[in-house]
């Protein structure tokens, strides 16, 4: 396989296991573009983004990095790059307009070609069923706070691995349901834009009914071999202090923020402290028998997103009236009176998040230590800077270099300490619609002109191939 100018180096460095996973990672809205083409309908991320003040500048992902049209070019990228694999998200509205019609041919058609291409360039397709784009006819019946909406998603997985099944091996249900059910229900910065706390509570529950009742649905299709996951954007919590109430905070996020998922997936059961923190929400009587026992249906191994940890404490006594400057709601359901949310320390990303590669090894340990005998996969880590192609139209970016190397420095020494860490996907390929925030956060490891659709790897992108290549991290 070609790579991106990748020299013969010496194998010194930290050496990955044989048979590591290399890969990057995208999703559907943040790439594809075309909108309205082969009757593919508006999900709630059009919807959105075409709301005036929802997305910076007006942004949407109407045309994207136009992948549906430059896939083939996309393809050769990955394939210069010499990853093993890619991770791509459905759009639901695409394939199944209005997520509960017949399925659109010319739609499933696109994600064939794609996997063909895949395959043809020796690269293992990793699928995603949801990354975000519920389409808006099914929020218009409720969206994820209704358990119908679970049933839809049972049915749409079953029809993708229908068509996909004979040619993709690994299959993700959801990408950061937390994401799915806080952002887009109760601080509302995410489409649908609701901020309604118990609508996010019941989201949350019906995203880990949808995740497996969607796992059984592809387990019913998929030949034996095919490998059915879930990933999560697992919060790393640390406390300002050690003091008791600061311990409470992190119990709380860590609640909301993992466990809500965690046990339910991997254990049939809701958190106890989390059903009673959030009492004056919600009494849960949306959770049926059988909910937490189908949610739990058994998968192959956990997607972990990791980008950086938060800081928590206390909230201490009640403000006076006004001395607040409150920055919108809360996505932490049943927590916004007892905890604040700190910046954290160290050097930061262009997203204003802190660099802090120590964190991911933190919580691979207790993946490892929790969830015994599930393997993990590190499918998204990345970050944004302000890159700009110079004079010679090179992108130099030195920091996203730096970012990867301490991260991927932190696997190796999960793995080391015993972790199953079976790979790991850059986010992301390309820059990208990075939801809110528009174009104006770049995350590729290849640059893309929005105005010209040229993409031109970074150095970053130079630098990745070469770890693909060695099979490991440079001394
Ligand atoms: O761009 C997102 C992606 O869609 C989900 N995980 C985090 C990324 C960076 O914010």
């Amino acid at each position: 396989m070609t790579t991106l100018d990748a020299s013969p180096l010496a194998q010194t460095g930290l050496a990955f296991p044989a048979g590591f996973r290399w890969g990057t990672a995208t999703a559907a809205y943040q790439i594809e573009g075309a909108a309205t083409l082969h009757g593919r309908t508006p999900s709630i991320w059009d919807t959105f983004s075409h709301t005036p003040g929802r997305v910076l500048n007006g942004d949407t992902g109407d045309t994207a990095a136009d992948h549906y049209h430059r896939m083939a070019e996309d393809v050769a990228l990955l394939k210069r790059l010499g990853v093993s694999d890619y991770r791509f998200s459905v759009a639901w509205s695409r394939v199944r307009p209005t997520g509960r019609g017949p399925a659109a041919r010319r739609g499933l058609d696109f994600y064939r070609r794609l996997v063909d291409a895949l395959l043809a360039a020796g690269i293992r397709p990793v699928a995603t069923l949801y990354h975000w784009d519920l389409p808006q006819e099914l929020e218009d019946l409720g969206g994820w706070p209704v358990r119908e909406t679970a049933e839809r998603f049972a049915e749409y997985a079953g029809l993708v691995a229908g068509a996909l099944g004979d040619r993709v091996a690994d299959w993700t249900t959801f990408n950061e349901p937390w994401c799915a059910a806080f952002l887009g229900y109760a601080s509302g910065v995410h489409a649908p834009g609701r901020t309604e706390p118990e609508a996010a509570l019941r989201a949350a529950h019906h995203l880990n009914l949808a995740h497996g009742l969607g796992t059984a649905a592809l387990r019913a299709v998929l030949p034996r071999t095919a490998e059915v996951s879930l990933t999560l954007n697992l919060h790393v919590v640390r406390p300002l202090t050690r003091s008791a109430a600061d311990l409470d905070a992190v119990r709380r996020i860590d609640a909301l923020g993992n466990r809500l998922f965690l046990d339910p997936v991997f254990h049939g059961r809701l958190p106890e402290d989390l059903v009673r923190d959030t009492a004056g929400v919600t009494d849960w009587s949306f959770v049926r028998d059988g909910d937490l026992a189908a949610a739990a249906a058994p998968i192959d191994w956990l997607g972990i997103n990791y980008y950086a940890p938060t800081v928590v404490a206390d909230a201490g006594p009640p403000e006076p009236a006004g001395a607040l400057a409150q920055e919108g709601p809360s996505p932490w359901v049943g927590a916004e009176e007892r905890v604040r949310i700190l910046p954290a320390p160290g050097p930061r990303t262009a997203m204003d998040w802190p660099v802090d590669a120590g964190g991911l090894h933190e919580l691979l340990v207790r993946l490892r230590d929790e969830l015994p005998g599930v393997p993990l996969m590190i499918t998204e880590n990345g970050a944004a800077y302000a890159d700009y192609a110079d004079p010679e139209g090179d992108v130099h970016d030195p920091d996203r270099i730096g970012y990867l190397h301490g991260h991927l420095a932190s696997v190796h020494r999960a793995i080391e300490d015993g972790v199953d860490v079976r790979g790991y996907f850059v986010w992301s390929l390309l820059d990208n619609f990075e939801w809110a925030y528009g174009y104006s956060k770049r995350f590729g490891l290849v640059h893309v002109d929005f105005a010209t659709q040229r993409r031109t790897p970074k150095d970053s992108a130079r630098w990745y191939a070469d770890v693909i290549a060695r099979g490991g991290l440079p001394a």
